[in-house]
């Protein structure tokens, strides 16, 4: 097999600019470019995974593989084609100048015949990986396990009904755990992959919900055994694979590590389709998270309003992620989190170079919302009349609510003396909405120019 797997594609993707014609050169991303101070690449944290870029042949329930991937060719010895999918994927990632990738353990190193055969993959594969990325200097922004794939995770790995698949999930976390803490990891994710159910009538919920519980209390006991210094995250999706999962959204898994006293050991891995597929938007999502202390990272890939399941296209959507970028920015930034294009191309995009061609798009659209987001922040605009609304809460009436010195008895006797008398004031949307869209339709414009025009 061929060990130049890109070869039509220059290193690194170049910044063209807005007017350029070249489709493998970036429009926006300028990794050093500063926004807000700080250069676009250490805001963004831009990561590849292996899951759909490299493993995921381009099948779909009504038909087989149509990609282009001689690493995939099912007459390979396994560990060749794992060596040869890895060595795609890095110099995939080295040629579009990203610093991060991700995968599960599955996607790097094939199940043997025994548990034992397994680990020993996984250790061969882990070993090249760590070479790959001492030779390139890329960053593994978090590991995984995969607890879906294998019939014996059908009925769930952490709440299957048989305690046996429990001890082979904890094995198998164990292991990848142990790996991403080899490699450097900044975040081990964990996705309830099937922690949910088919039917009720087969589903002894208090119990499932206890044994996820005892699982995720195992794991956060094992980070801390072995000294990893990454983020536990969660990622939250409300069904597919199961009819129902678990981790439903950004609330549902914030109350089960309150009830379960996990709050400080998970953060949670949003992914924009899994919002959309809640029935909330990626706005909304991360704002939850940002605002209950659980955010951690970000899978950026989006759904399609017309279907109701997880299409997990790259993103093309400047307006819905300069919210969540806003909301991010916001509170600080990054952390140990990135932005993941846990990502499918289209099955009719077959050719290796639409790789390139979906996560430039991708990172472009990020880059530009990056600019908006960072054009709301500077401006202030927004979060001056977001202040404004809650003004009466600084005031003494609202300390004293807040602080508990008050009672409901209290507060009815002011009301009923008429002291307090409050009057509506205009939630000004259509405004916030306009400002907005002004920042989407000016991004490139520096904050200078505003202040002369005495905004
Ligand atoms: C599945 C999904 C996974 C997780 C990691 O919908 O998003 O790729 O990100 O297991
Ligand atoms: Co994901």
């Amino acid at each position: 097999m061929d060990d130049d797997f890109f070869s039509e594609v220059a290193e690194p993707i170049p910044f063209g600019g807005l007017d350029s014609t070249d489709p493998l050169a970036f429009k926006v991303y300028e990794p050093d470019r500063l926004v807000l101070g700080k250069r676009m690449e250490d805001h963004l944290r831009i990561a590849v995974c292996l899951w759909h870029s490299f493993n995921w042949p381009g099948s779909d329930v009504f038909g087989s593989g149509t990609f282009d991937r001689p690493w995939l060719d099912p007459r390979l010895d396994p560990m060749i084609a794992a060596r040869a999918k890895l060595d795609a994927a890095f110099e995939f990632v080295t040629k579009l100048g990203v610093r991060f990738f991700c995968f599960h353990d599955r996607d790097i190193a094939p199940e043997g015949r025994t548990f034992a055969e397994t680990r020993a993959n996984l250790d061969a594969m882990i070993d090249h990986a760590e070479t790959h990325m001492a030779r390139t200097g890329v960053k593994l922004l978090w590991g995984t396990a995969n607890l879906f794939s294998h019939p014996r995770y059908a009925a769930g790995a952490a709440t299957n009904p048989d305690p046996e698949v429990f001890a082979y999930a904890a094995a198998q976390v164990k292991a990848m755990l142990e790996a991403t803490h080899r490699l450097g990891g900044a975040n081990y994710v964990l996705w309830g992959g099937r922690e949910g159910y088919e039917t009720l009538l087969n589903t002894d919920l208090a119990r499932e919900e206890a044994q996820l519980a005892r699982f995720l209390a195992m794991v956060a006991e094992h980070k801390h055994r072995i000294g990893f210094k990454g983020m536990l995250l969660i990622e939250p999706k409300p069904q597919e694979p199961t009819k129902h999962q678990y981790d439903y959204d950004c609330a549902t898994v914030h109350g089960f590590l309150a009830r379960h006293g996990l709050a400080g050991e998970y953060r949670v891995n949003i992914e924009a389709n899994h919002a959309t597929l809640a029935g909330h938007s990626f706005h909304h999502e991360v704002a939850y998270a940002v605002a209950t202390g659980i955010f951690g990272s970000i899978d950026a890939n989006r759904g399609d309003y017309q279907n109701g399941w997880d299409t997990d296209q790259f993103p093309n959507s400047v307006d819905e992620l300069a919210l969540a970028l806003y909301e991010i920015l916001r509170a600080g930034g990054l952390t140990t989190g990135g932005f993941n294009f846990d990502a499918k191309l289209r099955r009719q995009s077959m050719g290796r170079t639409d790789l390139f061609h979906a996560h430039i798009g991708g990172i472009d659209t990020l880059a530009r919302a990056l600019l908006v987001a960072g054009g709301m922040i500077e401006r202030g605009a927004l979060e001056r009349l977001r202040e404004e609304r809650y003004a009466g809460w600084a005031g003494d009436l609202g300390r004293s609510i807040l602080s508990g010195e008050v009672l409901l008895e209290m507060l009815a006797g002011r009301v009923a003396t008429g002291e307090i008398d409050p009057h509506p004031v205009s939630g000004r949307q259509e405004l916030l909405e306009n400002i907005v869209n002004q920042e989407i339709w000016a991004a490139d414009r520096p904050a200078r120019d505003e202040k002369a025009a005495g905004r």
